[in-house]
């Protein structure tokens, strides 16, 4: 794709966004939009409409969301369902409207049903009852999946769906009840190492599985798409963005642990829920369009650590 094509880059600020904004300009894009939350509200859907109006940016990729682990998730239902949807209508609404030529939608593997067969395939999508600790963002973003999937069926828009698993890496959130596991025990981990503590508290029974995409891959992986040609960038609707392996909740911690050279050992606050026991996606169609992730787990679990250290760590 033209390195002087317009690309309007949604959430360019969080752990996904800007992971794909550092990949998009080693890659050497030079019109990258981006807009700060104070400069565009994506809940206004004039000022989104405006903006559109005014940029007409050519790609979009939709980074920006109302997102958090599953404490947040199952505290804030109602936040997570309303924002999100009024961010996807806003956006691919209007990205529709002012001929957007590629839009690339940002889903997420906690919206397959709970207990689907592993590794998850993309069309297991729907096949089952979802998650209860994150339904009601699991619904706001099926919804946007049903808008991605309806413009490519009554417009022929160039428009797809990004499943990525779940991801770690620079620029993560910290907040230590509202985070993504990651980073929660990045951070609790570190603390315990530097007060002496002898044990970490994990959430649940450290049982459940999880497969963590450093989010720099993804970066990688979108501007490995936006370089195809048209039919080969839509053959699939929607792409599962994964390392193919996961691994327990313990065991993340245990590696998290040996890499910040701690010897704690863990124990379990089963108060707190477990969620979905695997979600372990397949990766085979991405791989067909010759991509596959190549960051190991120890390499980004340093990487992440020393960007909180150097940005979160006070
Ligand atoms: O990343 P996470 O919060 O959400 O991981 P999900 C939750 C899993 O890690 C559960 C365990 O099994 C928790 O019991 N866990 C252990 C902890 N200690 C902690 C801790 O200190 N903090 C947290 N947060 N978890 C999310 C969805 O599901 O997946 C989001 O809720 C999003 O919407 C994300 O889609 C990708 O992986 O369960």
């Amino acid at each position: 794709m033209d390195k002087q094509t317009r690309i309007y880059l949604a959430g360019h600020l969080g752990l996904a966004g800007s992971a794909i904004a550092r990949a998009l300009r080693a890659s050497g894009y030079q019109n990258i939009i981006t807009k700060n939350h104070q400069d565009l509200e994506l809940l206004d859907q004039v000022a989104t409409d405006n903006f559109f109006k005014a940029y007409q940016p050519q790609v979009v990729i939709l980074c920006a969301a109302k997102v958090g682990g599953i404490l947040a998730n199952s505290t804030y239902p109602y936040d997570f369902c309303y924002q999100n949807l009024s961010i996807q209508n806003n956006v691919i609404s209007s990205a529709h409207k002012y001929n957007v030529q590629r839009f690339i939608f940002l889903a997420s593997s906690c919206i397959y049903p709970k207990l689907a067969s592993q590794p998850i395939r993309e069309e297991y999508l729907l096949t089952g009852t979802l998650e209860e600790t994150n339904h009601a963002y699991a619904i706001a973003k099926l919804a946007g999946v049903e808008l991605i999937n309806s413009l490519r069926k009554q417009h022929n828009r160039s428009y797809i769906t990004l499943m990525p698993t779940n991801l770690y890496g620079i620029g993560d959130s910290y907040d230590t009840n509202h985070s993504h596991v990651f980073a929660a025990l990045i951070k609790k981990i570190h603390q315990a190492k530097i007060s002496n503590q002898p044990t970490v508290t994990l959430w649940g029974t450290g049982k459940p599985r999880r497969e963590f995409l450093f989010s720099d891959d993804l970066g990688d992986a979108v501007c490995h798409l936006l370089q195809l040609d048209e039919p080969t960038f839509t053959s699939f609707d929607m792409l599962n963005v994964g390392v193919g392996r996961d691994g327990t909740i313990l065991e993340l911690a245990q590696t998290i642990a040996q890499i910040l050279q701690t010897n704690v050992t863990f124990t379990f606050d089963t108060s707190k829920p477990d969620g979905t026991p695997q979600k372990l996606l397949d990766v085979s169609r991405l791989k067909s369009l010759g991509w596959s992730a190549k960051t190991p787990l120890e390499t980004g679990v340093s990487i992440a650590y020393q960007d909180f250290l150097q940005n979160h760590s006070t």
